[in-house]
């Protein structure tokens, strides 16, 4: 049978104000500069570059208890939220290059905003749940998660270009794999809650096959939503991707970062994905940025539809075919 070309649509997010960490700006550039989108048309996907978000300088920005650049990375997502809508009302899976992870919150948004619900994947050694006043740093790329789910809204106080966003995840919806930094108060969040989280313990007891297994079972049995992955490459362990803002030991191997990407390939429910905190800057040679770039890259391949058992053009019998 002939498989239908994939059809793909970038967006670059170059914007760090969800952290203090300058660098992660640089994210989209340098990802495609590594070849994502020749990659992706030699795989068979048909690609279309929507370019990088242009964002408004917020010049006056003053924390907001102890949130900080709340202006600057509320505008942002909105307009990446308007971005996304364009790329799946285009038909496209949508793909949005970091920039740091509060990105999240107008990359979901748009792609809720334009699908109806959606489920969410989101690998990261952060659950990245606190609430704004939860929060102890203040950074917002912690946060994007308490801004999506529904059933934390009463938690959420209102807050400068925050107005727009409406909560669009529930939390049976919603799975986490990799976690290893979590904050006391994102723990009781995500107990509360109920939220299916696969940490690196459950990655080391179960094995990454069953927690795959798992995690598209449990998002298969119910009504199947279009599935939205939100891949930060702090997931990944720092010996293999060393170049990100807040690296935490103990991390997913390569090779358990992408059967993840290549299972949720498989479900053929991939709607929307991310690839954040890519921070050139903060990698100690080119050698390590590299790396860190190299894996995003192939985590990114492997999202659509890239085996290491192999691939070739369609015509022939294909690898579901079986
Ligand atoms: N939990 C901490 C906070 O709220 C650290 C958050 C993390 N860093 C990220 N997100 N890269 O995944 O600030
Ligand atoms: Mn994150
Ligand atoms: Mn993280
Ligand atoms: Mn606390």
């Amino acid at each position: 049978a002939l498989r239908p070309r994939a059809a793909v649509g970038v967006v670059g997010a170059p914007f760090s104000r969800g952290q203090p960490r300058g660098g992660v700006e640089g994210g989209p550039d340098l990802i495609r500069a590594a070849g994502l989108l020749d990659r992706l048309n030699q795989q068979g996907c048909e690609v279309k570059d929507y370019g990088n978000v242009a964002f408004e300088d917020v010049v006056v920005d003053e924390p907001i208890g102890r949130v900080k650049c709340v202006r600057a990375v509320g505008g942002a997502n909105q307009r990446l939220s308007e971005v996304v809508q364009a790329v799946k009302r285009d038909g496209r899976t949508s793909v949005m290059l970091g920039g740091d992870h509060s990105l999240a919150i107008g990359s979901v948004h748009g792609h809720a905003a334009a699908v109806g619900g959606v489920a969410v994947v989101w690998v990261d050694a952060h659950a990245d749940v606190n609430t704004p006043l939860s929060s102890h740093t203040g950074n917002l790329h912690g946060q994007p998660m308490s801004f999506l789910l529904h059933e934390l809204q009463h938690e959420i106080p209102v807050l400068p270009n925050f107005s727009w966003i409406k909560p669009c995840v529930w939390a049976k919806d919603l799975v986490y794999v990799g976690l290893r930094d979590l904050d006391p108060a994102e723990h009781y969040i995500l107990k509360l809650l109920g939220v299916k989280v696969f940490s690196m313990t459950d990655v080391d007891h179960l094995g990454v096959a069953r927690v795959m297994e798992e995690t598209c079972e449990y998002l298969c049995a119910r009504v199947k939503k279009p599935i939205h992955l939100s891949y930060d490459i702090d997931a990944i362990d720092p010996s293999v991707a060393p170049a990100t803002g807040t690296p935490v030991v103990g991390g997913l191997t390569y090779r358990e970062g992408v059967y993840i990407a290549e299972q949720l390939s498989q479900t053929g429910l991939l709607s929307a994905v991310d690839l954040v905190e890519v921070n050139p800057l903060r990698g100690q040679t080119e050698k390590e940025v590299q790396a860190t770039v190299g894996t995003a890259v192939d985590l990114l391949l492997a999202c659509f539809g890239r085996l290491r058992s192999g691939n070739h053009p369609p015509g022939l019998p294909s690898e579901t075919d079986k």
